[in-house]
């Protein structure tokens, strides 16, 4: 986009001097002058000289890597005692240049309970987990013997996370980020989720989202996703939540069953841009009105479309006529420029035979802003 908008910037500029002669300025007649030439000795040829780029690693030494290996191996496992080791990296995980074994260790007869600790030298670190809900048993970072972590800069900040995955019974997923601080690996934040758990640069500002799912027992096709933002100190916290598919395969059915799912599944169809889907969520009465080249065309520049905070409103309408509130977050290409607009959008819909249908809306735009990256991954 850079990019874009300096060749634009360039293409005006020269167009100006093309076309905006100054008035009432005569261009002289060109004149012929001899030219006499005069030999010059060239310049001289500057020396180069190169100096090396610091390589932030130092160079590993074959000879020593296996003895390295079996040192730190050792001492893992004597750390580690009867559990079983699942997984050891050798990475520098505190940002100091220098690698550190981080190893994950799992203890069957203990919950059954995974957990982790840094071997820094001789110094001993290990990763606390989230506190157990009240009358849960202590799981540590996951009941099962799994080997899923990331070492790398989550959230922008210059400083490498860790990032250890951890799994349970009744599809929960769970994830512990630790940076290293004041001389610990301080538990930066604990989620857990029952629909995956994953990273998303939502917002396009290169600091990574953690994008926490949730199953919805009365819409197994669907997710529910909180989803948390660095905010810039100290943690993650909770921003906004969306909607998604929990399941890729399509087609997708959409559900109609509750006024809510009829507004879920219309912004999902939209989404997907399956825009005929969307269009037959909503009432026929509404689509006489409306016809679906004009209505279509509507979407014409839209990109993504995510919708969350979807409630029904208590006290409004009766069984066959409900009102659905809920906030859209829109992305447009309009000319080449993403622009991302927040609404707060009401639903009128209907009970039909075959099933909730959407008929009227009201919209109230929240924000505006034109993103300088377009959001990279996506959700399903
Ligand atoms: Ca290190
Ligand atoms: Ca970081
Ligand atoms: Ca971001």
């Amino acid at each position: 986009m850079r990019y874009l908008i300096l060749v634009l910037l360039i293409g005006f500029s020269l167009l100006g001097c093309v076309g905006s002669p100054s008035p009432g300025i005569i261009a002289p007649t060109a004149t012929f002058t001899p030219l006499v030439a005069t030999a010059t000795a060239p310049p001289a040829t500057p020396t180069m000289s190169f100096t090396p780029t610091a390589t932030p690693y130092s160079t590993p030494n074959p000879a020593l890597a296996a003895d390295t290996a079996k040192r730190g191996l050792a001492r893992v496992l004597e750390i580690a005692g009867e559990a079983d080791l699942v997984c050891l990296r050798h990475e520098d995980t505190d940002g100091d240049a220098e690698p550190e074994w981080l190893a994950l260790i799992h203890q069957p007869a203990a919950g059954p309970r995974l957990s982790a600790f840094v071997l820094d030298g001789e110094e001993f670190y290990a990763l606390p987990a989230a506190h157990p809900k009240p009358g849960e048993p202590d799981i540590g970072l996951g009941q099962y013997a799994t080997c899923e972590l990331e070492i790398r800069d989550i959230n922008a900040d210059g400083r490498p996370e860790v990032a250890i995955f951890g799994h349970a019974e009744q599809h929960e997923t769970f994830l512990h980020v630790y940076v290293w601080e004041r001389g610990e690996y301080r538990l930066l934040g604990a989620f857990r989720g029952t629909a995956d758990i994953h990273f998303e640069d939502r917002d396009g500002d290169l600091a990574e989202e953690i994008i926490e799912g949730h199953l919805d027992t009365a819409a197994p096709s669907l997710a529910w996703e909180i989803i948390f933002t660095w905010d810039g100190q100290q943690t993650y916290g909770w921003t906004t939540d969306r909607w998604a598919w929990y399941y890729l395969e399509r087609p997708h059915a959409y559900l109609t069953h509750k006024p809510s799912y009829a507004v879920i599944s219309f912004y999902l169809a939209v989404d997907d841009r399956d825009l005929p889907g969307a269009y037959a969520l909503l009432d026929t009465a509404t689509q006489s009105t409306r016809p679906y080249a004009a209505w279509a065309n509507g979407f014409a520049s839209t990109l993504r479309v995510d919708t969350g905070a979807v409630h029904q409103l208590p006290g409004v309408g009766d069984e066959n006529h409900a009102r659905v509130a809920t906030q859209v977050l829109a992305w447009d290409n309009e000319a080449g420029r993403v622009i991302a607009r927040t609404w707060e959008v009401l639903w009128d819909v209907v009970r039909t035979a075959e099933g909730w249908r959407l008929t009227s809306s009201t919209m109230n735009l929240l924000l505006e802003e034109e993103m300088t990256y377009y959001p990279t991954g996506g959700k399903r």
